[in-house]
């Protein structure tokens, strides 16, 4: 059986020119291991970004979904562990709407937990090198509502995919100017995403590791 992951990224939103999350997916080979990778870009829009991958998920079955933010100020890849059912834009999308306090899916439940091994990855990254922790927080903006929309499609298809986000940081190119901000390189990302789908692949029960935080 053909076997598929689909990985998206953002296009640019707010100030910035490039998003190093699509940068980054548009780099990855279209085969890794058994799996073929699927690539979407999301436009940074809320509804239409979960529109677009909601036909995505439909049109490839896919065994993983795994979406792709860039998070400004951010210095590890950041492997979020939970999207909550919550709209709270502080800048306009890129279609001008800024929703606020306002539900994803009314009928849906509060919260929903990344599928992903989370931990595992971490634990992966951090073999190879690669800063990386887990994040208890995607934000309120375009990001959680992708991730929350993704969850919450995955289980109304009973689905047995497994699917998450991870938050990147700026490219180096992008703090030029303001290099008191925290970069990673381009290649170090990509190599990062392929870690994530091989151990997303491979491991079907997460490791039991402390990623905890008090703050
Ligand atoms: N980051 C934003 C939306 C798109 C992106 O790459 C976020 O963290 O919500």
């Amino acid at each position: 059986m053909n076997r598929k992951a689909l990985i998206t990224g953002f296009d640019p939103f707010g100030h910035d020119k490039i998003n190093p999350s699509w940068e980054a997916v548009s780099q990855l080979p279209d085969r890794i291991d058994d799996l073929q990778i699927v690539k979407l870009k999301l436009p940074t829009v809320f509804r239409d970004s979960l529109v677009l991958l909601e036909n995505a998920i439909d049109k490839h079955n896919p065994s993983i979904v795994l979406s792709v933010g860039v998070a400004g100020g951010r210095s590890s890849i950041s492997l979020e562990r939970i999207a909550m059912n919550l709209d709270d834009a502080r800048i306009p999308d890129n279609s001008g709407k800024s929703p606020i306090d306002e539900k994803i899916d009314p009928n849906g439940p509060d919260a929903y937990f990344s599928s992903l091994p989370i931990k595992g990855i971490v634990f992966e990254l951090k073999k190879n090198l690669i800063p990386a922790s887990v994040s208890n927080t995607a934000g309120t903006f375009v990001c959680n509502h992708v991730m929350y929309g993704l969850l919450n499609t995955l289980k109304k298809n009973n689905s047995s995919a497994k699917g998450g986000f991870v938050h990147i940081p700026y490219l180096p190119c992008q703090v030029t100017d303001r290099s008191q901000l925290p970069s990673m390189s381009l290649e170090i990302v990509v190599d990062a995403l392929k870690i994530i789908i091989e151990v997303s692949s491979k491991l079907d029960r997460d490791i039991v590791l402390s990623a905890g935080k008090i703050h």
